[in-house]
């Protein structure tokens, strides 16, 4: 039977370690291949995983790729459909989502564009033996000097906020441990837009978690098109200071 299940539902259909939050929206030109490619990347690892697909109110046909991949491999991915809320809050529903399920141990964040390249999480999962959150740097870049621009901003301001380095605060290639996570979660608010910055703010202002990173290449989107714009842009950047500066 192909359902797209509840937040609840989807949490007691959780039964591995590792949960893998992607927020998908208007992906249809590229998710049947990202998931291809990660799924034959995880299965070479000997860590139990499912994805936590989160369909972010698509207009394409997202839904009836994620529904397809979902009938071929239902113990391996669960679909969260939902109407559109953007990148950060879908995150933030896969993460909810994740942390209340006890057999999870683990969650990685990647996007589901194709630009987060599967050949890093040997070195993600082999950090995160000796660490609480491992975050990947995007140290070489294809998408553009505008989003590199948009992201050396985001770091100073966020690291300005916080008087510690945030290092690649919006990083969207992150594997955090479940306690940590679900720590960080109660101290920003679900109605924040930008979570992923908002929650490097409290990780990193944490005591005690112990920090790996791995520099990425992160690549191109795989297909299909940009859908953001630069009034957009300017508004997240004013949401994310905001928000940041309402944490403590
Ligand atoms: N644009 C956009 N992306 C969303 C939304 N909700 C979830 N996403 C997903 O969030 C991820 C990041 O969005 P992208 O459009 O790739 O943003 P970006 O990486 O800054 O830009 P490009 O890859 O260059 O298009 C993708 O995996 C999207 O599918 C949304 O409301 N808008
Ligand atoms: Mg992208």
């Amino acid at each position: 039977m192909i359902i797209s299940l509840h937040p609840a539902e989807a949490t007691a259909a959780l039964t591995q370690p590792l949960a893998i939050v992607m927020p998908i929206y208007n992906e249809a030109a590229n998710i049947e291949a990202v998931l291809a490619e990660w799924i034959a990347t995880l299965e070479a690892e000997t860590v139990g995983f499912q994805f936590i697909l989160v369909n972010d109110g698509s207009k394409d046909d997202t839904l009836t790729s994620l529904r397809r991949i979902e009938a071929e491999r239902p113990h391996q991915v669960i679909v969260i459909d939902k109407p559109n809320s953007g990148h950060g809050r879908s995150c933030r529903l896969g993460y909810d989502t994740a942390v209340d399920s006890s057999s999870v141990e683990w969650i990685l964040q990647i996007d589901s564009d194709g630009q987060c390249d599967p050949g890093y999480f040997k070195e993600f999962w082999a950090k995160s033996q000796a660490a609480d959150c491992v975050f990947g740097v995007r140290t070489q870049r294809d998408d553009g000097v505008a989003r590199m621009l948009t992201s050396k901003i985001c770091k100073i301001g966020a690291t300005l906020l916080g008087r510690t380095d945030m290092v690649d605060p919006n990083v969207p290639y992150r594997l955090m441990r479940k306690s940590v996570l679900a720590g960080a979660l109660k101290r920003v608010p679900t109605a924040f837009n930008i979570h992923n910055v908002a929650l490097t703010y409290i990780l990193k202002k944490t005591p005690g978690i112990r920090w790996e990173y791995v520099p990425i290449h992160f690549r191109d989107r795989q297909g299909g098109s940009n859908s953001i714009n630069l009034p957009q842009v300017a508004q997240w950047g004013i949401d994310m200071l905001l928000e940041l500066s309402r944490l403590r």
